[in-house]
C-alpha cells in the first residue's frame, strides 16, 4: 500500500510542506494513542476551564492542544498557529513559512462516551511582512490553504487529506505507525438521501432551511419524492467522514439565537478546512448565501452556517434560500 508520504511527493507538495504534514501527524498519532488509553489514563472528564468561545475543555481538549503547539513550535517550519482553544494566536518560528489553525480535539463532547472524536487542520502560507503574532496573516480566505485535513479517531484511525490535488484517505497501520493510502481520490455520490442536522435547534433556524428539512421529512409523500434517513454523530469529524465515504448532507445552518455566533461552527479550523476535503472529493460548501472557501474572515474565531455534501442535495438545499 502506498505511504502518505509518496502520495504527496506525487500530488507535487514541496518538501518543507510534507515535512510539516508529517510533523503535524506525529502530534496526531501521539493523540490517538491518548484518546484510545481513556480512562486507563485518566484522560477523561472536564478540566475546570473554559476556552475563549465560553464551553467548558476537556481535559483531551487541553492535553490535545498542548500536544500540537508543541510539535509544531518545535518543528520551525510554523511561524504561527491558531487553535479553537487558545484566546490569541500562537506564535512560532518567526523564519516559519507556514500558519496552521487547528481543532485540536472536535466533538470533545464524544470523549466520555467512547465515541468519534478527531482532529481537523488546515495550512496555508505566511507572509513574509506578518509579525509572529499578528493575527491578521489568518484572515484570508479559505482558498489560500494549500494543505487540509482531518485525522478521525475511530475504530481505526483514519486521515483525510487535500494538498488541493484530490481528497485522499489514509489508515493508521499501527503495527508500523504509518499512514497508509486506503482510498484515493474521493468522489462524493452527487445524489443522497442521508442528511445530517441537530433538529433540537429546529426552532431557531431560518424559513429556507425550516422548509427543506421539512420535505425532507416528509418523504415519499412530500415534494423531493423520496424517504430519507438521518444521522448526527455530535462530531463534524464523525459526519464529515461519512459524506465524504457514502454521500449526504451536512447541516449547521444560520441560528437566530445570538448574531454574533451566526452558526456553531469555527471558520478558520472547522468550515474552511471540510470545505477543501469536500470541493476536492466533487461536492459542495456553502454558507447558504456564497462559497464557504470564498469568505474573508473579519476574526480568527469567527462561526460561519455550514451547508455541505452531495453536490446535488447541496444544490437542492440552497434552492430554497
Ligand atoms: P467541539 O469542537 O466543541 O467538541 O464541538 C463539536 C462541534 O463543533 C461539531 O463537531 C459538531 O458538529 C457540533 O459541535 C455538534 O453540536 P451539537 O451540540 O449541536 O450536537
Amino acid at each position: 500500500m502506498k505511504r502518505l508520504n509518496s502520495q504527496l511527493q506525487d500530488d507535487g507538495a514541496p518538501m518543507e510542506l510534507i515535512l510539516l504534514i508529517r510533523t503535524l501527524l506525529a502530534g496526531c498519532k501521539e493523540i490517538a494513542f491518548r484518546v484510545s488509553q481513556g480512562a486507563l489514563a485518566g484522560v477523561l472528564g472536564s478540566t475546570l476551564s473554559e476556552n475563549v468561545q465560553g464551553e467548558t475543555q476537556k481535559k483531551l481538549d487541553v492535553i490535545s492542544n498542548q500536544i500540537l503547539k508543541d510539535i509544531l513550535k518545535d518543528s520551525g517550519y510554523v511561524k504561527a498557529i491558531s487553535s479553537e482553544e487558545e484566546d490569541d494566536v500562537v506564535p512560532c518560528n518567526p523564519d516559519g513559512k507556514y500558519l496552521v489553525s487547528f481543532d485540536p480535539l472536535d466533538g470533545s463532547s464524544n470523549t466520555d462516551i467512547n465515541s468519534l472524536i478527531g482532529t481537523i487542520f488546515s495550512i496555508s502560507h505566511a507572509p513574509q511582512w506578518m509579525k509572529p503574532d499578528d493575527p491578521s496573516a489568518f484572515l484570508q480566505p479559505g482558498t489560500q490553504s494549500v494543505a487540509a485535513g482531518y485525522v478521525l479517531y475511530g475504530p481505526s484511525a483514519m486521515l483525510a487529506m487535500t494538498t488541493g490535488r484530490g481528497t485522499h484517505i489514509y489508515t493508521l497501520d499501527k503495527t508500523h505507525g504509518g499512514f497508509l493510502l486506503t482510498k484515493a481520490n474521493v468522489q462524493v455520490p452527487e445524489q443522497t438521501a442521508e442528511f445530517a442536522i441537530n433538529t433540537s435547534n429546529q426552532r431557531h433556524w431560518e424559513e429556507p432551511i425550516q422548509n427543506y428539512v421539512a420535505d425532507l421529512i416528509a418523504g415519499e409523500d412530500g415534494p423531493r419524492e423520496k424517504d430519507y434517513n438521518m444521522r448526527w454523530v455530535a462530531a463534524m469529524v464523525g459526519d464529515i467522514h461519512r459524506v465524504l465515504t457514502r454521500g449526504g448532507i451536512f447541516l449547521y445552518p444560520f441560528d437566530k439565537r445570538n448574531p454574533n455566533k451566526p452558526g456553531k461552527l469555527r471558520l478558520l479550523y472547522e468550515a474552511n478546512p471540510m470545505a477543501f476535503l469536500m470541493e476536492q472529493a466533487g461536492g459542495l460548501a456553502s454558507t447558504g448565501t456564497g462559497r464557504i472557501m470564498e469568505v474573508m474572515p473579519t476574526e480568527i474565531h469567527q462561526r460561519v452556517p455550514v451547508l455541505l455534501g452531495s453536490k446535488e442535495e447541496v444544490k437542492a438545499c440552497l434552492s430554497y434560500y
